[in-house]
């Protein structure tokens, strides 16, 4: 049994990058949406349809858990998920608020993501529900995930793009900075170079398949020793972008079906 991982587009590769490297007998079943791309700027209702549908395609495969490496989806649709299916259920932003909690040694976060992230409050609910006393600085930045999508995550363009997107964050006493949208991290060398050596980036990754690792775990459904998995990718979108894309992210040779729907 795989696990699956979705997200509205590449970004959830960052996700399905360090599952590969904590969980490397883990089978994973990964569904970009990338035709329906990006998801920030879109209403809560319709990130919640679109996540209820991939779920319902990915349930076909029988996965394990599933894992919505998706901030935006997360923040509004992972309680319907969960009340729609009968597996785990993870998010990004828990352990992302986690990771950041962890970093911070002068109590003061910084978040970027989407504009549905930005707004749905959920880093902040996440932060403030750890450690009361924190301090939130946060910043929709819209106009990154879609470059990553193009696959220009190392164009001349970036730096300026980024610069202009964190610039009312650099200077804030902020201690690390959440990259809270899954696309961040393929942008992280350009963030880094904006926020300076004294920010600390946070990735919810790590502390995300750290987690799908502990409950898999506690339930004795890791998968067994020296068993190779066979990962399967799906878009909805170009399948030679995606692949162009995941092939540089994730160092390997991957096969990606044909696009499986029609956007609606
Ligand atoms: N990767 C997604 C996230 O973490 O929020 C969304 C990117 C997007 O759709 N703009």
């Amino acid at each position: 049994q795989a696990i699956a991982i979705l997200d509205s587009g590449v970004g959830g590769l960052t996700v399905v990058k360090e599952v590969m490297r904590q969980l490397p007998q883990e089978k994973i079943i990964y569904f970009g949406d990338t035709a329906r791309s990006p998801y920030g700027p879109r209403s809560a209702d319709e990130v919640r349809a679109f996540t209820s549908q991939i779920v319902d395609y990915l349930i076909q495969f029988n996965p394990k858990m599933i894992v919505i490496a998706c901030n935006t989806a997360t923040a509004v649709a992972i309680e319907d998920i969960r009340a729609k299916v009968t597996i785990p259920v993870l998010g990004v932003i828990s352990p992302g608020a986690r990771a950041a909690i962890k970093s911070t040694r002068n109590g003061v976060v910084g978040v970027i993501g989407t504009d549905g992230t930005i707004r749905s409050h959920a880093y902040d609910q996440a932060l403030t529900s750890i450690s009361p006393g924190i301090q939130v600085f946060s910043e929709a930045c819209p106009l990154l995930a879609p470059f990553v999508e193009k696959g220009l995550f190392d164009a001349e363009e970036v730096d300026a793009i980024v610069e202009k997107s964190l610039r009312s964050l650099v200077g804030k006493p902020m201690d690390c900075l959440i990259l809270g949208c899954t696309h961040y991290p393929f942008l992280s060398h350009a963030i880094s170079r904006v926020m300076g050596p004294e920010v600390t980036l946070i990735s919810s990754a790590d502390e995300t398949a750290r987690e799908a690792s502990t409950i898999l775990y506690h339930r004795g459904d890791l998968a067994k020793n020296g068993q190779i998995p066979v990962h399967q990718f799906f878009c909805s979108g170009d399948p030679e972008l995606f692949k162009r894309i995941a092939q540089t992210w994730l160092k390997d040779q991957i096969s990606i079906a044909p696009v499986v729907w029609q956007v609606p």
